[in-house]
């Protein structure tokens, strides 16, 4: 009798491995699309670190931009505000553009177009009283050129002899400001 009720272990296994062949069948979607919406989110989640990467570092060169812009206005300014204080002639007498004769450095020149072809390379750059700038200065290069000729102002009837001056302030080879002025020739 006992032999009649027993269930084969063949077919024991049978059934337990066809529970476990419908469980993994139903498992394996339910795996199948965790994982994609796994890698869709990692997917998103790069792009997401690169975008705010990029922004980010979009956002600091902008903001570096601006800071030397700054530094450069400043240098430009302050080149252009020395030149223009010296007297439109030299004091000695005749003047050409450039330094007269015995007028070895920038505290020797003595008018405005003294300065032509002045040349400040980064890392030498001082102020007027020949101090060094502050270090976030010193990677600019500045240059003055003072080229003699005729403007005529808007609403002037004629042209008007003078000296034009151009303060020039590079970074890495750019220029990033370039500052003019014009110096009408005095009545003599
Ligand atoms: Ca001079
Ligand atoms: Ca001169």
């Amino acid at each position: 009798m006992a032999e009649r009720y027993r269930t084969p272990p063949c077919a024991a296994r049978s059934f337990a491995a066809t529970v476990l062949s419908r469980a993994v069948r139903r498992a394996q979607p339910a795996r199948a699309f965790s994982l994609v919406e796994g890698l869709m989110a990692s997917v998103v989640l790069s792009f997401s670190v690169i975008a705010i990467s990029a922004a980010l570092t979009l956002g600091q060169q902008h903001a570096l931009e601006a800071a030397n812009m700054r530094y450069a206005d400043d240098l430009a300014e302050s080149l252009m505000e020395e030149v223009l204080c010296l007297p439109y002639d030299d004091p000695n007498g005749p003047t050409l553009p450039g330094p007269e004769s015995g007028e070895l450095n920038r505290g020797q020149f003595d008018n405005l177009d003294d300065f032509h072809g002045w040349l400040e390379r980064a890392g030498t750059l001082t102020d007027a009283t020949r101090t060094a700038l502050p270090a976030e200065y010193q990677k600019f290069e500045r240059s003055v050129t003072v080229a003699a000729g005729q403007v005529r102002p808007t609403g002037f009837p004629a042209a008007v002899p003078g000296q034009t001056v151009t303060v020039t302030v590079n970074l890495s080879g750019r220029a990033m400001v370039e500052l003019t002025r014009f110096v009408a020739q005095p009545p003599s």
